[in-house]
């Protein structure tokens, strides 16, 4: 499994609030390269789908719902240790927690509207990537 690549949303939140390309500058000047990206919109099918490790949690509705209420950016983005390195820089699921200069510290509303996804592992990166683009889409 390479250890090269991560996926990201700019979840409906930072699309609302005009932060994308502010959060894309973050991103590219700390490193990452773009290797797909686009515009778009979750159905709910899709959202329960990508977040079915949660589906017991008591947040999930919550969180099917916010993520569906809008489109989002998805991109892969290439780094050496892509995963570890963008969970640095986006920080803490509750952006109370998350460390000065993170992008959820910088843009995150609370810890259920918290402005970007970040894969949790190289295997998730893969299959995260391959729900929302197909090989011809990754350059
Ligand atoms: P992560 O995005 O930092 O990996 P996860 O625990 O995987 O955090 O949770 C996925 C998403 O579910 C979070 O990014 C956030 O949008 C939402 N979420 C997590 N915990 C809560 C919560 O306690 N209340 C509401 N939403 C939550
Ligand atoms: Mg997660």
């Amino acid at each position: 499994m390479r250890t090269d690549r991560t996926f990201t949303m700019l979840k409906p939140d930072s699309v609302e609030k005009g932060h994308v390309g502010a959060i894309l500058e973050k991103i590219t000047a700390s490193g990452f390269r773009i290797v797909a990206m686009k515009l778009t919109q979750m159905t709910t099918a899709d959202a329960q789908e990508f977040y079915a490790v949660h589906n017991e949690r008591p947040f999930f509705g919550e969180l099917v719902e916010y993520m569906t209420r809008g489109p989002i950016v998805a991109a892969i983005l290439e780094k050496d240790n892509a995963v570890e390195d963008f969970r640095t820089l986006i920080g803490a699921t509750n952006p109370a927690d998350a460390a000065d200069g993170t992008i959820r510290k910088l843009y995150a509303a609370s810890i259920g509207e918290n402005a970007v996804h970040g894969s949790d592992s190289d295997e998730n990166s893969a299959i995260e990537g391959a729900f929302h683009f197909s090989g011809r889409e990754m350059f």
